[in-house]
C-alpha cells in the first residue's frame, strides 16, 4: 500500500486540513501518516479559537521516522502556522524526498485577497521559498499573488492574468504550478495549470455552484494527492479533484441542514470511489 505523509494542523471543528486529508486519502486506498502542526478548537475563520502549537514535536517526529527508515510515496503539506514550521517542513522535504516520490504543496494561507488570521507578507514570501522544493503547487489566486508580491487581480482574474501568475510561480521551481478557483473562458469554474517541463498550460472546469465555502482547497488538494497515488496522471488527478470538490460543494448547497464552515465531502465519498475506478 502506498503511504502519504500529510503535514498540517488539526482543526477540531471546521472540516479542513487533517480532518479532510485523512478520510479522503484513506477512502482512496492509501495510508495517510500525519504530522500535526497544531491543534485548534476550530479553523481560524471562527473567532476565539484555541491554538496549541505543536512545532516542538515536529523535529522529534522527523528524527524518529528517519531512524525507523520510513519511506513515503507522497508528502503533502497544507496550512502551516509559522516561519519556523516552514523551516522544519523544508527539513522534512530534504530528509524524505527521493527520486521516486512526489511533494505536493497547498500553500493554504489566504482567500479573497485576504491572508488568514496571524499571517503577513513576510510569511507569504517564506512559503514561496518552500514552493521551490515542491513538485506540484496548488495555490488559489490570493495565495499565488501574495507569494509573488503582486497585486491581487480578484477572483474574476482574466485568463491572461492567471497565465501571468502561473509563469511567475513556475520560476519558484515546481514541475507543475496549478491555480485553483479560476473562472475559465468558457464560463466554467475550475483550475489552470502550467507544466514547466513541457512549457504548456492546461485547464479544466465545471459549471459553477453559486456558493462561497470553506475548506474546499483542502478537499481539492487531498483528492488530488489520493488520485495521483492511484497512478492517475497529474491532469487526470486534478480533474478528479475538481469533479469531487464540485460534488461536495453542490451537496452542501442542496442540504438545508448544512454547516457554513465546511463542505459535505463525506456524502460524496462513494462518487469519489467511482471517479477513481472509472478514470
Ligand atoms: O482550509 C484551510 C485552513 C486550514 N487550517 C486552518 C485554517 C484554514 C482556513 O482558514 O484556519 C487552521
Amino acid at each position: 500500500m502506498k503511504r502519504v505523509m500529510s503535514i498540517q494542523d488539526i482543526s477540531c471543528v471546521g472540516k479542513c486540513s487533517l480532518t479532510v486529508a485523512l478520510p479522503i486519502i484513506s477512502a482512496m486506498g492509501m495510508e495517510c501518516s500525519i504530522v500535526p502542526t497544531a491543534v485548534l478548537s476550530t479553523h481560524t475563520q471562527f473567532s476565539d479559537f484555541t491554538f496549541r502549537d505543536l512545532t516542538d514535536d515536529m523535529e522529534p517526529i522527523k528524527e524518529h521516522w528517519k531512524k525507523e527508515g520510513f519511506k513515503f510515496d507522497a508528502i503533502y503539506t497544507g496550512y502551516l502556522g509559522s516561519k519556523r514550521q516552514i523551516d522544519i517542513v523544508a527539513d522534512y522535504f530534504d530528509t524524505f524526498k527521493k527520486d521516486d516520490n512526489v511533494i505536493i504543496m497547498d500553500p493554504a494561507m489566504a482567500d479573497n485577497g485576504q491572508l488568514y488570521a496571524g499571517f503577513d507578507e513576510v510569511f507569504a514570501k517564506e512559503m514561496s521559498k518552500l514552493c521551490g522544493k515542491a513538485d506540484i503547487i496548488l495555490p488559489n489566486i490570493s495565495e499565488a499573488s501574495l507569494m509573488l508580491g503582486v497585486k491581487y487581480p480578484g477572483e474574476d482574474a482574466s485568463i491572461d492574468e492567471v497565465k501571468d501568475l502561473l509563469l511567475k510561480l513556475a520560476k519558484f521551481g515546481p514541475k507543475h504550478a496549478v491555480i485553483t478557483g479560476v473562472e475559465l473562458e468558457d464560463g466554467k469554474f475550475g483550475f489552470m495549470g502550467y507544466d514547466t517541463e513541457k512549457e504548456e498550460f492546461y485547464s479544466y472546469g465545471n459549471e459553477k455552484v453559486d456558493m462561497k465555502s470553506h475548506g474546499t482547497g483542502d478537499v481539492f488538494a487531498s483528492t488530488f494527492t489520493g488520485a495521483l497515488m492511484n497512478d492517475k496522471s497529474v491532469y487526470e488527478a486534478l480533474k478528479i479533484a475538481a469533479d469531487f470538490t464540485r460534488a461536495a460543494i453542490l451537496n452542501t448547497y442542496n442540504d438545508p441542514d448544512s454547516v457554513d464552515y465546511g463542505v459535505n465531502f463525506e456524502k460524496e465519498i462513494p462518487f469519489l470511489v467511482d471517479l477513481i475506478e472509472s478514470t
